[in-house]
């Protein structure tokens, strides 16, 4: 069979090598179908091609997937800024997350990932441990250039053995994998009729089981990759607006070998929404299968409380019957995997009955947030009895709401409480008036910088102007956009970078996009708001009508990075604002809230996202689709999808903190 497979490759691959490097662009995989790869995700995130072997499933895959800047809250309080390959996506903030998915494959597979590099920086993906050719190898210099802002590049390659993979980027790694570009990459044996779902953003809980894993006896399956950060690395993208700057300060100025990690997770988490968002799930007389992956550059000593797992494989190959050790501490070095076979049936031997058992590497440095215990990527085996459906957390002997309070994570709470000093919150300084006593120096809590994202989002997209109900006149305007019109310091532009039209006036505008990558055109501060999103190169058209007033609109791409980067401009309605000065929209106050309404698109309770396309959020953000956080995820867990939703938007947090479907 595999002899078989290296002759395919041999006859397939090789000239559609040859066809990639010099066309520069993935040819089409003919009779493709696009498959809903998540919610939130662009219809070419996932296709699936022909049965090549009759065996009545998919063998052709084609992923696309860009490389996108995120903030994700790790634990309360600390958001963080990741890059993450992420399935192509639509809309400002897609529904990414890190890590980056696990793509789940069949052994046999014809595989084809496009990476499509809408990112700032270059990068590459290198597929960890599976065979494939040189040339995919994703090794920068040695085997590609690596993928620039802007272009794309496909690694295809056929799906040998089956096992537990890791595909990274392999530009600037020691950088690169620590801001989040890392995966899990699963092929899975192949058998007929094996239908899997082949993304699964944010790893966690596997959706379903393939054919052979149910062969096999288990019951469940997880997705485990363990990651570690140094949180003021990731603090840089957004410090820096400048990308020759930001490229100084990240790969020259920034020395990762007197790095030390500081952040510690599980799935893009830490504890406490470790427990919500990966807990181990289980029921009595269970066979789970555990796939471990260690992304990050410690080792990883994990511990299952109350169990001894059997370790099945050792980085994607299958470990003989008598080399299947059980353990309660499993050593994993940097990139390795281990896949686990966890069994809850009570045998005072691999699992000691129910209940909610600590999962934890035993490294304790790695059980905090930056040094405060309990954190990091501590998680939990929970039983079924002892998992709360209303809470969508364990049941528990206290009580985690303390952890769920970011002041807790500031340093501000006392550990163990007030009651055992006999003093309350309000006491507990007192006996320190003259302050705290002298004391040998120790490492303290550095203050954190404060996160200015959200707020000039919120400014950026606030209504100035109104279309006008009647147009007077009509123009049609042709506008670029690229990496080639970008000037000096810049990564991607507009051309013109400034449009002047009539007021009532109805534009076609098309956008003509000359990069691989997503672009959009978009009108923020007119309502309704005229938005072009598409990816690749190619043409497309809005129509809108301008304000009845003399103003100046500012335009940009809806990708946050883009706008960033240089792709923004502006447009003249009439005499334009006064002085040439766009409008500034008032400021939320700290705090504000806003109530809006819309029709609910998507949901993903797990990543704690909505879609909704809202009418105009008074004094917050034009009528638009757009995604948003959701706190606490449990809010959106029995909304039905369709259904005209009301919700309440905390402005600084940009963040929907209640939502129900409306009466209307
Ligand atoms: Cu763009």
């Amino acid at each position: 069979m595999c002899a078989a497979q290296h002759g395919w490759i041999a006859a397939l691959a090789a000239p559609t090598l040859a066809m990639l490097m010099l066309a520069g662009a993935a040819p089409a995989l003919a009779g493709t179908v696009p498959v809903a790869a998540a919610p939130g995700y662009a219809p070419e995130a996932l296709r699936l091609g022909r049965d090549l072997d009759g065996d009545g499933d998919p063998d052709e895959i084609w992923i696309e997937l860009e490389v996108i800047e995120i903030e994700q809250e790790i634990y309360p309080g600390e958001v963080m800024t990741f890059w993450v390959f992420a399935p192509a996506g639509q809309g400002m903030i897609p529904v990414a997350r890190a890590p980056s998915p696990t793509i789940r494959v069949e052994q046999g597979d014809r595989v084809r990932v496009t990476l499509r590099n809408t990112h700032y920086f270059p990068h590459t993906i290198h597929f960890h441990g599976t065979i494939h050719p040189n040339a995919m190898d994703g090794v920068p210099v040695f085997t590609q250039k690596a993928v620039a802002p802007g272009d794309s590049f496909t690694y295809e390659f056929i799906a040998m053995n089956p096992g537990t993979y890791f595909y990274h980027c392999h530009v600037q790694p020691d950088v690169h994998i620590d801001m989040g570009l890392v995966g899990m990459f699963v092929i899975e044996p192949n058998r007929p009729d094996n239908h899997f779902t082949n993304i699964v953003p944010g790893a966690g809980p596997m959706p379903d089981l393939s054919r052979a894993a149910k062969e096999t006896g288990y019951d469940r399956e997880y997705s485990l990759v363990y990651m570690d950060a140094e949180s003021p690395l990731h603090r840089l993208p957004l410090a820096i607006p400048d990308p020759r700057e930001l490229e100084w300060r990240m790969h020259r100025d920034y020395d990762s070998s007197q790095a030390r990690a500081d952040t510690f997770m599980l799935n893009g988490r830490s504890f406490p929404f470790t427990l919500r968002d990966t807990p181990i799930r289980v029921a009595p007389d269970e066979k789970v299968r555990l796939r471990v992956l260690n992304s990050g550059e410690r080792t990883v000593s994990l511990h299952t409380h109350g169990h001894h797992p059997i370790i099945t494989a050792l980085d994607g190959t299958d470990l003989a019957p008598e080399q299947r050790l059980s353990r309660d501490v499993f050593t994993i070095g940097p990139a390795q995997r281990v896949d686990l076979e966890l069994r809850t049936t009570a045998d005072d031997r691999y699992a000691s009955g129910p209940g909610v058992w600590a999962m934890h590497d035993h490294t304790e440095l790695t059980v905090t947030n930056r040094g405060l215990n309990p954190g990091g990527d501590l998680t939990a085996i929970i039983y079924d009895d002892h998992w709360d459906e209303t809470t969508g957390l364990p049941k528990v002997a206290g009580s985690l709401a303390r952890f769920f309070d970011p002041a807790y994570y500031r340093g501000e709470v006392p550990v163990f409480g007030t009651e055992i000093f006999h003093t309350t919150a309000e006491g507990y300084g007192y006996g320190w008036a003259e302050g705290p006593e002298p004391v040998p120096d120790y490492p303290k809590r550095d203050p954190r910088v404060a996160d200015r994202r959200a707020e000039s989002i919120l400014e950026s997209h606030r209504t100035i102007a109104r279309s006008c109900d009647k147009a007077r006149s009509k123009r049609r305007i042709v506008i670029s956009g690229g990496t080639e019109y970008a000037r000096e310091g810049e990564l991607f532009a507009f051309s013109p970078r400034e449009l002047k039209v009539g007021r009532c006036e109805e534009i076609e505008l098309v956008f003509k996009n000359e990069d691989d990558v997503r672009h959009a055109f978009m009108i923020p501060g007119l309502n309704p708001m005229p938005v072009v999103e598409f990816t690749g190169q190619g043409s497309r058209s809005v129509t809108f009508v301008t304000p009845d007033a003399d103003v100046t609109l500012e335009f940009h791409c809806h990708v946050e990075t883009h706008q960033r980067m240089g792709m923004e401009g502006r447009m003249i309605v009439g005499a334009g604002s006064p002085a040439g000065s766009t409008p500034a929209p008032a400021e939320a106050e700290p705090g504000a809230r806003f109530v809006g309404s819309g029709v609910l698109l998507s949901v993903d309770a797990r990543l704690g996202r909505v879609v909704i396309d809202h009418e105009e959020i008074e004094g917050f953000m034009a009528a638009m689709t757009m995604s948003y956080a959701v706190e606490p995820p449990e809010l959106v867990r029995a909304l039905p999808l369709d259904a005209r939703v009301r919700f309440v938007i905390d402005a600084n947090r940009r963040t929907i903190v209640e939502i129900a479907v409306s009466g209307e």
